[in-house]
């Protein structure tokens, strides 16, 4: 399976705190193999697998923590 790279530009975060739940929620999803966050770029590289899991559910998971993901 081929890993995907993307990148998502989301609003909100601010601290160490932020990137940790945004990287435990998404790194918790099915066929998501790695993930980045960036607080001064605003910015979550996610690396996952497309048979497994969708961009639309690795942004849910990001929303879902009380961040807006700017599409
Ligand atoms: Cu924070």
């Amino acid at each position: 399976m081929a890993i995907e790279i993307q990148n998502l530009n989301v609003q909100g975060m601010s601290c160490q705190h932020c990137v940790h739940a945004v990287k435990s929620s998404v790194s918790a999803l099915a066929g998501v193999d790695s993930v980045d966050v960036s607080l001064e770029k605003k910015l979550v590289t996610v690396g996952f697998d497309p048979g497994k899991t969708s961009l639309k559910a690795i942004a849910t998971a990001i929303e879902d923590q009380g961040y807006s993901v700017v599409q």
